[in-house]
C-alpha cells in the first residue's frame, strides 16, 4: 500500500469488509479520484489489523467498469421515475389479478441489515407475501434450524475469543484457511502459543487439513455417523456432564440410544465413515480428555441433504459434556457471508417473521402491531429451492432478486433461467450490469442500480453476533441507489409512504432495534434495545458491538457468551438433543454416475466473481474452472492432469481443466463453485449441482451429486491478452481472468494454429504483428502493437499442453517493451527463470520463485518470506508455501 502525501491525505474511513463472514474491519483511504487504498484497522476485535488476500485488494474491485449506473427497463435505459414505477404498477396489477402471494423476493447476507428490513417489512408486512427467501438458505439454514432445535432460538452461543482459548478445536466440513483466512490465523496463533491442536474434518484433504494435526478425510455425508460416534463414546468413559444434562436439558437418552444405533463403538464408527480405526480412536481420546474444544462448523455441515441432523450431531456432543458458552468451548458456525447473522436478524427468511420471531399467533399480532402493517402474513413462505420450482411453475409471477446471482449460485441452475423467462415481472437490483443473472429475461425486466461496498453505509453482523458499521467513502456513481431507498419509493408508489419515510440508515437501524426490544423482556435472545435510541451521531461513530444489547442491565456492553447459565430459549429453559437420522447419501454408485461431485471455493475469489473477478492479484492463483480429480479415477476414466474433462450430472455439464491430485477421495470430484457465464464458456458448477433439500431446513445438498466424467480433447490450446475484455469467438472454450494491464483468456479450440493466425488478423487488422509461426508443429505466436505499443499478444500451441502465460503476462503489465522483452514474447522463454503459477496474490509471487528460495536453502515460512517476500503480507498463502518444505511431506505421512 502506497501512503498518500500528507498535503493530499483524506482521514481514513473505518469499514467492514464485504467478504467473508470474519467481519474484519477495514481502514478505507479514498484517493479523491475514485480509487481507494486499504489497510486492516487494528482496533477491530476480529482481526486487529489483518486482512486476507481478498479484504487486501479490495482497492482493485471498486473502479467502474461493468456497473449498473442507470435503471433499464427491458433493456432500454430509463429515468428512475419510470423504472420505480413500472415496478410498482406491475406489482400492484398482479397482485391484484394473482394475489399477493404470487410475487416473491430473493434477497442476500451481503445486503446490509437496513436493507434487508426494509425489503423484510414491505413484503410480509405490507405487500403481503410470504415468499421472501435468500441465499442464506443455500449458506447456513440448516445452522439455523440446528440451533432453534437445539437451543429453541437461533443463538451462536459463543465468540471468536474462544478460538484463542481452545485447546482443541475441530473444523467440520470447512476449509478455513481459505474461506475464513484470519480465524484460521487466529487458529494457528493459538496452536503457536498455547498448543491448541486442529483436528479437520473433510472428504477432502484442503489447504485447512494440511496444517491440522489430524485429518479425517470422511466419506461424503458421514458426518453424523462420527459424532454419533464420539456421543457413544463419551457417555461409555463416563465422561458426560451428567449434572447439565439433567438440569439443563431434555431428550438426551432418545439422542444416545439413536446414536447407539448408528455408531455403537469406535469399529462401526469407522466403518460408517470410511476412516482408519486408529484415526477414529485418536479423535475420540482428543475430544475427551480435552475440556476447552471448539467445533467450528461450515458448508460441509450445512450444504447436505441431513446438514440439520450434522449440526445437531455436533451440538449434541457439546451439550453433553457441558462445553458450551464457556470459555474456549462450543458449537461455532462459522457464517459465510458479511450479513448473514443480520438477515437472520431482521427475519429475512421464508420461515422467520421479524427479529427472531416467527409465527405464533402473538407472535405475527406483535410484529403487526408494531408495524401497524395493515397486510400482515401468517405463516411461513417457500424456501429458496421450492421458491424457484414456484417460478418454474408459474404460480410466482414477479420476482425482485437484490443482491445475489441465482444464475450461477442455485442448484439446477439451468433451470433458473428457464424459470425467470416465464415470469411477468423480474426486478434485479444489481451493482453489476453484466452479471448472469441481470443478462436473464422476464417477460418484464427492470433492471435497478444498487450502491456497492464502499459507496453505501449500513451495518452487518459477524459469525460472533458483532454488528459493525459499513461506511460510505466513495461518491455514490451515476445513478445508483441505496438497496433501503430504492425499496422505500416503490412502497410510496404502492401506498404505504408513511410506514416506509426512512431519512437515512440510521432512521432504518432505530426501528429494527426497537422491534427487537419490543414486548421482549428477556424471552427472545436477539434483543438490541441498548440501541434503539441511538442518535445519528452515535450511529456514525458506531464501535462494533455484541448483541444481546437490550437497555438495561448490560453497561452498552453486549455479550460475548450465552447459556453457560444453562437456560434456554425453549418453554421450560432446557436445551435439546436431537435424535439424528443416520447418514443416507445415496452413494449407489450407477455405472452412468459413478463419481460424488462436491462443490466449493478457491482462496482468492468470492462467489460469482463479480467483484473479485476485477482485481489482477486475485485472478492469478487459480485463473480457470477446475475439477479435481483422485489419480486413480485419473486412470481409470483416462484423464491427464492439465487435460480437460467434461464433468455432466442429472442436472447439467460442464467442460473443466483437470486437476490431479490425492487431496481428493477416490470416487470423489470437487468442482469450484465461481465461474459463470461472465467468466467462462462453460463452467459452472451450479448447473451441475442436483440441490436436494435437507427435510428441515430446506438447504440444498451442494456437496453430493452423482456424477460422470469424461475426457474431451482440443486440438490446440493457448492464452490470448488484449487491453480490453474481447468477446471470443463461438466454438471456443474459454476462461476470462483480470491480469495487469488488461484482460485476459486462457482458451481451447479445435482450431489449428494456421486459422488462429488468420483470424487474429481479423480481430486487428491493420495492425503492426510480431510474428512466430511453426504451423508443422501447431505453434503461433503474435504480439500485436499499435503504435510502438503492445496492445495484444497471442500463443497458441497444441492442444495437450496446458498454457503457462505468467511470463507474457509480466510483459504485457506495461505498454513498452524493450527487445528483451519482444523476444520474451514470440519465443515464450524469458531471458531469466519463470515465476510460474502466482502462489503470493499480495507480493506477485510464483510457485517456481519460491521452490528457488527453498532450494537456496530457505527452510521455514519466515525464511521464504525473507528471501522473496511471499507470505509476509497478509498470510492467506502461508498453508501453501508451508506445503513446499523439504519437511512437509514428512510432516503430512507423521
Ligand atoms: N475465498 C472465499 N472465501 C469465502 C467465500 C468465497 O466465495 N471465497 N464465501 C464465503 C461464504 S458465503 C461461505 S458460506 C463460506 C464457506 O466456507 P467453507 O464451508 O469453509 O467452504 P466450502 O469450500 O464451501 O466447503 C467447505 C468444505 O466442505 C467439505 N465437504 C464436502 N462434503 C462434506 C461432508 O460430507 N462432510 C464434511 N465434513 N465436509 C464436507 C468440502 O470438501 C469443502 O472443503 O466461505 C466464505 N468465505
Ligand atoms: N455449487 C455451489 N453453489 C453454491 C455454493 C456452493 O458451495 N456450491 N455456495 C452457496 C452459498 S454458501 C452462497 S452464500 C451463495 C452465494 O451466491 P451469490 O449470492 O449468488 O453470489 P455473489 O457473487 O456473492 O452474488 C452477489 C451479487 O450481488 C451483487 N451486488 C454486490 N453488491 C451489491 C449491493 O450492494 N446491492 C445489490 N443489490 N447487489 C450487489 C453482486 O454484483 C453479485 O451479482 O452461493 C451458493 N451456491
Ligand atoms: S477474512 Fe478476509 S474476506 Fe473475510 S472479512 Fe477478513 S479480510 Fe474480508
Ligand atoms: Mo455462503
Amino acid at each position: 500500500m502506497t501512503q498518500p502525501s500528507p498535503a493530499l491525505a483524506a482521514p481514513a474511513v473505518k469499514t467492514t469488509c464485504p467478504y467473508c463472514g470474519v467481519g474484519c474491519g477495514v481502514l478505507a483511504t479514498p484517493d479523491g479520484q475514485g480509487g481507494v487504498a486499504i489497510a486492516g484497522d487494528p482496533e477491530h476485535p476480529a482481526n486487529f489489523g489483518r486482512l486476507c488476500s481478498k479484504g487486501s485488494a479490495l482497492g482493485e474491485t471498486v473502479d467502474l467498469q461493468d456497473r449498473l449506473l442507470k435503471p433499464m427497463v427491458d433493456g432500454q435505459a430509463s429515468s428512475w421515475e419510470g423504472a420505480l414505477g413500472a415496478v410498482a404498477g406491475s406489482l400492484k396489477k398482479i397482485a391484484d389479478r394473482h394475489g399477493p402471494d404470487s410475487i416473491a423476493f430473493y434477497l442476500s447476507g451481503q445486503l446490509l441489515t437496513e436493507d434487508y428490513y426494509v425489503a423484510n417489512k414491505l413484503a410480509k408486512g405490507f405487500l403481503g407475501t410470504p415468499h421472501v427467501d435468500t441465499n442464506s438458505r443455500l449458506c447456513m439454514s440448516s445452522a439455523v434450524a440446528a440451533h432453534r432445535r437445539a437451543f429453541g432460538s437461533d443463538t451462536v452461543p459463543g465468540c471468536y475469543e474462544d478460538l484463542d482459548e481452545a485447546d482443541l478445536i475441530v473444523l467440520v466440513g470447512s476449509n478455513a484457511a481459505w474461506c475464513h483466512p484470519i480465524l484460521f490465523r487466529r487458529m494457528i496463533d493459538a496452536r503457536n502459543q498455547r498448543g491448541t491442536r486442529i483436528v479437520t474434518v473433510d472428504p477432502r484433504r484442503t489447504q485447512t487439513g494440511e496444517e491440522a494435526d489430524l485429518h479425517l478425510g470422511i466419506a461424503p455425508g458421514t458426518d453424523t455417523a462420527l459424532f454419533s460416534g464420539l456421543l457413544v463414546h463419551l457417555a461409555d468413559q463416563g465422561k458426560l456432564d451428567s449434572r447439565f444434562i439433567a438440569e439443563h436439558t431434555a431428550g438426551f437418552d432418545g439422542a444416545l440410544e439413536r446414536a447407539r444405533q448408528i455408531a455403537p463403538d469406535a469399529a462401526a464408527t469407522a466403518r460408517a465413515t470410511g476412516l482408519a480405526e486408529a484415526d477414529v480412536h485418536a479423535f475420540f481420546d482428543l475430544f475427551e480428555k480435552t475440556q476447552k474444544v471448539v467445533t467450528g462448523f461450515s458448508q460441509g455441515v450445512n450444504q447436505s441433504a441431513q446438514g440439520t441432523d450434522k449440526g445437531n450431531a455436533i451440538i449434541n456432543c457439546h451439550l453433553a459434556t457441558g462445553r458450551i458458552g464457556r470459555p474456549g468451548m462450543g458449537p461455532l458456525s462459522l457464517t459465510g457471508q458479511p450479513n448473514a447473522m443480520g438477515g437472520r436478524e431482521v427475519g429475512g427468511l421464508a420461515n422467520m417473521l421479524a427479529a427472531h420471531m416467527h409465527f405464533g399467533p402473538e407472535e405475527v399480532d406483535r410484529v403487526r402491531r408494531f408495524w401497524k402493517a395493515p397486510n400482515i402474513i401468517t405463516g411461513e413462505g417457500m424456501k429458496a429451492v421450492a421458491l424457484f420450482e414456484a417460478i418454474e411453475r408459474g404460480k410466482i409471477k414477479a420476482l425482485w432478486v437484490m443482491g445475489t446471482n441465482p444464475l450461477v449460485s442455485m442448484p439446477r441452475a439451468d433451470r433458473i433461467r428457464a424459470a425467470i423467462a416465464g415470469l411477468d415481472l423480474y426486478v434485479v437490483s444489481e451493482a453489476i450490469a453484466t452479471s448472469d443473472s441481470a443478462r436473464a429475461k422476464g417477460k418484464k425486466t427492470v433492471l435497478l442500480p444498487a450502491l456497492a461496498w464502499g459507496e453505501k453505509d449500513g451495518t452487518v453482523t459477524n459469525s460472533e453476533r458483532r454488528i459493525s458499521r459499513q461506511r460510505a467513502f466513495l461518491k455514490a456513481p451515476g445513478e445508483a441507489r441505496a438497496d433501503w431507498a430504492i425499496m422505500g419509493d416503490v412502497a410510496r408508489r404502492l401506498g404505504y409512504g408513511d410506514s416506509f419515510a426512512y431519512r437515512s440508515a440510521a432512521d432504518i437501524f432505530r426501528e429494527h432495534a426497537a422491534l427487537s426490544a419490543f414486548e421482549n423482556d428477556g424471552s427472545r435472545d436477539f434483543d438490541i434495545g441498548g440501541l434503539a435510541d441511538i442518535t445519528e451521531r452515535a450511529y456514525d461513530a458506531h464501535l462494533p458491538q455484541q448483541w444481546p444489547l437490550p437497555k438495561r442491565g448490560t453497561d452498552g456492553k453486549g455479550r460475548a457468551r450465552l447459556f453457560a447459565d444453562g437456560r434456554f430459549f425453549t418453554f421450560d429453559r432446557r436445551a435439546r438433543f436431537v435424535a439424528v437420522q443416520p447418514p443416507a447419501l445415496a452413494q449407489a454408485a450407477t455405472p452412468e454416475r459413478p463419481l460424488v461431485l462436491n462443490t466449493g471455493r478457491v482462496r482468492d475469489h468470492w462467489h460469482t466473481m463479480t467483484r473479485t473477478g476485477k482485481s489482477q492479484r486475485l485472478s492469478g492463483h487459480r485463473a480457470v474452472p477446475f475439477v479435481e480429480v483422485h489419480p486413480d479415477d485419473a486412470t481409470r476414466f483416462g484423464l491427464k492432469d492439465g487435460g480437460f474433462a467434461r464433468v455432466s450430472t442429472e442436472a447439467g455439464q460442464a467442460t473443466l481443466e483437470v486437476t490431479v491430485t490425492d487431496g481428493v477421495r477416490p470416487g470423489s470430484v470437487f468442482v469450484p463453485m465461481h465461474w459463470s457465464d461472465m467468466t467462462a464458456s462453460d463452467g459452472r458448477a451450479a448447473a451441475l449441482a442436483r440441490g436436494i433439500p435437507d427435510p428441515v431446513s430446506g438447504q440444498p445438498e451442494l456437496k453430493a451429486t452423482p456424477a460422470a466424467i469424461e475426457p474431451v480433447a482440443y486440438r490446440s490450446r493457448g492464452y490470448l491478452l488484449t487491453r480490453a475484455p474481447l468477446g471470443p469467438p463461438p466454438g471456443w472454450w474459454w476462461a476470462r481472468a483480470t491480469v495487469s494491464g488488461g484482460s485476459g483468456l486462457l482458451f481451447a479450440t479445435q482450431e489449428g494454429s494456421r486459422e488462429m493466425a488468420l483470424a487474429i488478423r481479423g480481430l486487428f487488422p491493420g495492425q503492426e504483428l510480431a510474428e512466430y509461426v511453426d504451423h508443422a508443429r501447431g505453434l503461433y505466436r503474435c504480439a500485436v502493437y499499435t503504435e510502438g505499443k503492445l496492445v495484444a499478444a497471442l500463443s497458441v500451441a497444441p492442444g495437450d499442453r496446458r498454457p503457462d502465460w505468467e511470463l507474457a503476462k509480466q510483459v504485457f503489465a506495461q505498454p513498452d517493451l524493450d527487445a528483451v522483452d519482444r523476444r520474451t514474447l514470440l519465443s515464450g522463454r524469458a531471458a531469466g527463470a519463470s515465476a510460474g503459477p502466482v502462489v503470493c496474490a499480495c507480493h506477485g509471487v510464483g510457485l517456481d520463485v519460491i521452490n528457488a528460495a527453498i532450494a537456496g536453502g530457505a527452510g521455514s515460512v519466515e525464511a521464504v518470506g525473507a528471501c522473496c517476500k511471499a507470505g509476509t503480507n497478509c498470510g492467506s498463502c502461508i498453508p501453501e508455501i508451508r506445503k513446499l518444505l523439504p519437511g512437509a511431506l514428512a510432516r503430512s505421512a507423521a
